[in-house]
């Protein structure tokens, strides 16, 4: 049995200390990562990734930190990023015409890229909770936030920011959440490697963007999806609210819900997803 509270503090010396921006862009050399900056301490990646697609860094950047203090979610919710116990990091995107098409897609893209990426690392089956959540056991362990800038018609670039718990001392209190949370350490049952996994998530992004729009993005969520055959309540930020048995995702990534009045197709926009007894 492992004491969990050593383990974090094992991992901080180890993987946050000795973490700089020199070391990463060595990792990270046979990755389609451009540009990186590394931070121990900021207020959120996503922030700085905005103002660095304003100053014209090039597509694949990417902004990785250790702590942030001011993390977001959607909806101006806060996500907590503990020193030494996670991934926080956003990856810039200026898409091409072609990508524009299937822009819904991005945050489906995303979540693939993270499940699959904490798959093939550390053999942990994550589930996809639509729109942009990663859950193990049923509970939160990572959570993507996609915002995108039109500067017109054609040119607009995406930030993905992907936030990912790894170890105890990352789980948010009980005041901070909503949901239970959990760490892929738990899953895992013992110490895992932060950089190797963000390594295998760039990969696997570069991989599954060139197939946004393929039948196997959709298969893939599909089989990963939490809650499929289950009732869920889709709440949107004005106050709407449906009701529904989860289907699955359609091509251009919209939940489909079986409700008494047939198969609706719901948009990620502003929704948000609980379970019926939630
Ligand atoms: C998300 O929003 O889950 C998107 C989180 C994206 C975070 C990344 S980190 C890098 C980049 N920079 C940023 O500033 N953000 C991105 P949402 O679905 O709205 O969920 C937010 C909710 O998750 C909060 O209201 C809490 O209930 C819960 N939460 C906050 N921190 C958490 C954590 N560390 N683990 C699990 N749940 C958390």
């Amino acid at each position: 049995m492992h004491n969990w509270a050593s383990i974090s503090e094992i991992r901080y010396e180890k993987t946050s200390k000795f973490m700089n921006e020199q070391t990463l862009i060595k990792l990270l050399s046979k990755t389609p990562v451009t540009r990186l900056r590394y931070f121990d301490t900021i207020n959120s990646t996503n922030d700085f990734a905005q103002d660095w697609i304003n100053a014209g860094t090039p597509d694949f950047s990417i902004v990785v930190a250790d702590q942030q203090t001011s993390g977001r979610g959607r909806l101006q919710r806060k996500w907590i990023t503990n020193p030494g116990a996670a991934l926080a990091f956003s990856v810039i995107f200026h898409l091409s015409p072609q990508e524009l098409t299937s822009a819904s897609l991005i945050p489906i893209m995303a979540a693939v890229s993270t499940t699959s990426a904490i798959f093939q690392q550390f053999s942990i089956q994550a589930q996809i909770k639509w729109p942009n959540d990663i859950l193990v056991s049923g509970m939160k362990t990572a959570g993507i936030l996609v915002e995108s800038t039109w500067f017109d018609e054609e040119n607009v670039s995406t930030v993905i920011g992907i936030g990912v718990n790894i170890s105890p001392a990352a789980l948010p209190s009980l005041d901070e959440t909503a949901l239970p949370a959990t760490c892929l350490e738990h899953a895992a049952g013992h110490p895992l490697d932060r950089w190797q996994l963000l390594k295998c998530i760039l990969i696997s992004m570069q991989e599954w963007r060139m197939n946004i729009n393929s039948e196997e993005l959709i298969k893939y969520v599909n089989n990963r999806m939490a809650y499929i055959g289950q009732r869920v309540y889709i709440n949107s930020s004005d106050g709407q609210s449906i009701s529904g048995i989860v289907q699955g995702v359609d091509s251009t990534g919209s939940l489909l819900l079986q409700t008494q009045d047939g198969v609706e197709s719901i948009h990620a926009g502003d929704v948000h997803l609980r379970l019926h007894n939630e």
